[in-house]
């Protein structure tokens, strides 16, 4: 079902015309009413009425996560403190959080376009939903608890964490739809194989997973896992929070961007233009319609490409590439860009491999070292287990070793450089406990 056929299928000329004259009307009130846009104009010689539309874009200034620290807490709002209803905050790896505030039309657009995206998702009126997205400061559980009752759905806020409690409220509530992090997914998944519960007999059949980069390795691992057709959920909190795209559950090839009401832009980082369809770059949001915290041209740091065209579902939206990773996510080994998705991409070709892993970086002699460290799949180790009960030690370990060695050198042909490969027993890397998981271990001395 497409929750408003009239926005998502509109004709892609017509909606460019309405997001000019959104675009308009924005550049106009922040010059109006945020000094610091106000300022920022006067610096790039642009004067409100200079704007014609969307193709104007490069012309603005570039807003960054600086800008928003820089301002802390309220000083980018765009009307008083006083008329905005809920905060929300993003925590960063270090400092003082990202605040960014709603006023009510604010909220209304926030449960209207998630409402989207769990439709799009295959989530109907109805439906119950699952909803493992941490509540409070985190937009993600009350972002989709607002969606799913705006939808229509009966809602279980169950909030992250306390993994007992999920299973045995997705065994007895039977929800048709589940939502939480993808590493918390198969966190679930692996609870519920525990149990000996097929997936088959779970209730499930929809699933919305983000916060996070994922693969379509583990996508796979996943629906097997869950029983479930999941699908991508992204968005942040500075635009507003999940819900800035979705993939559609005929499809899922690409997340449908909200444009009418996020403009998406790509850039290249190097030299900051705007790169064709289908190439990648950083993903830069304007928000064409937010009342309390407008933001032109946010620089989101997350990589991806565009891609315009017809859909099977219907909507004419343009549609976002999973997240490679992010600017700061890169690592940069020996001169070869790599981002973590593409170390998991490779691990999730390997069926000897269970989805879970941890990337260790350390430096050695002023270059860095990336160590990939793998855990085995369960069902594998215990047949080398097995096996080495029955005295064949050294089959065993030259079992290991040959699988380590054909990851490393898959590794190093698929993505260009060495990396050591590690083999973890069943269950030794990290697993998610309902929030983001870091997989990524920086042992780097600090500079
Ligand atoms: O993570 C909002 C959200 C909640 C999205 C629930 C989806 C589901 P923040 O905490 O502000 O907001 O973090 C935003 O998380 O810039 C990306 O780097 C990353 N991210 C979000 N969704 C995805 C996704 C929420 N689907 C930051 N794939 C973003 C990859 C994602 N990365």
């Amino acid at each position: 079902m497409i929750f408003e056929p009239k926005a998502e299928c509109q004709d892609p000329g017509e909606r460019r015309a309405l997001q000019s004259a959104r675009l308009r009307a924005l550049v106009a009130r922040l010059a109006d009413r945020v000094p610091f846009y106000a300022e920022k104009l006067r610096a790039a010689h642009v004067l409100p009425g200079d704007i014609r539309g969307v193709e104007d874009l490069p012309r603005l200034p570039i807003t960054r996560k600086t800008d928003l620290r820089d301002t802390y807490p309220f000083g980018l709002l765009a009307v008083p403190r006083r008329e905005c209803v809920r905060i929300h905050a993003s925590s960063g790896t270090t400092g003082r959080p990202t605040v960014v505030a709603y006023s009510a039309a604010d909220l209304e657009l926030f449960s209207t376009v998630v409402a989207r995206a769990l439709a799009m998702a295959g989530a109907e009126p109805g439906m119950l939903l699952h909803n493992a997205y941490g509540y409070g400061l985190f937009t993600g559980g009350l972002g989709l608890h607002y969606g799913g009752e705006k939808l229509g759905m009966t809602v279980v806020p169950v909030s992250g964490g306390m993994t007992e409690r999920q299973v045995l409220l997705i065994e007895d509530l039977k929800p048709d739809v589940l939502c939480c992090t993808p590493s918390y997914a198969l966190t679930l998944a692996s609870e519920f194989a525990k149990r000996r519960v097929r997936p088959e007999d779970l209730s499930l059949r929809f699933a919305l997973h983000g916060a996070e980069p994922w693969t379509d390795g583990m996508r796979a691992q996943i629906d097997r896992g869950l029983g479930v057709r999941c699908t991508n959920i992204y968005g942040l909190s500075e635009i507003i929070g999940p819900g800035v795209s979705n993939e559609c559950v005929e499809a899922r090839n690409g997340s449908h961007v909200m444009e009418d009401h996020f403009y998406p832009e790509i850039l290249d980082p190097a030299t900051m233009q705007p790169v064709e369809d289908g190439q990648e770059g950083v993903l830069v949001l304007t928000t064409l319609t937010k009342e309390a915290l407008p933001l032109l041209r946010y620089w989101t740091g997350d990589i991806t490409s565009l891609t315009r065209g017809p859909c099977a579902c219907g909507r004419t939206l343009v549609r976002m590439a999973l997240i490679k990773g992010r600017t700061d996510d890169m690592l940069i080994i020996r001169g070869v860009n790599v981002y973590p998705s593409q170390v998991e991409s490779v691990l999730a070709r390997c069926e000897e491999l269970a989805p879970h892993y941890r990337l260790v970086v350390t430096r050695e002699h002023n270059l860095d070292a990336l160590e990939v460290e793998a855990e085995l799949d369960a069902a594998f180790a215990r047949e080398i287990v097995r096996e080495t009960l029955s005295d064949e030690i050294v089959e065993a370990d030259t079992q290991l070793q040959a699988l380590r060695g054909r990851v490393a050198h898959l590794l190093h042909d698929t993505i260009g450089v060495s990396m050591k490969v590690t083999l973890l027993p069943p269950g030794a890397a990290p697993r998610s406990e309902g929030g983001k998981l870091n997989r990524v271990a920086d042992q780097r001395p600090r500079p």
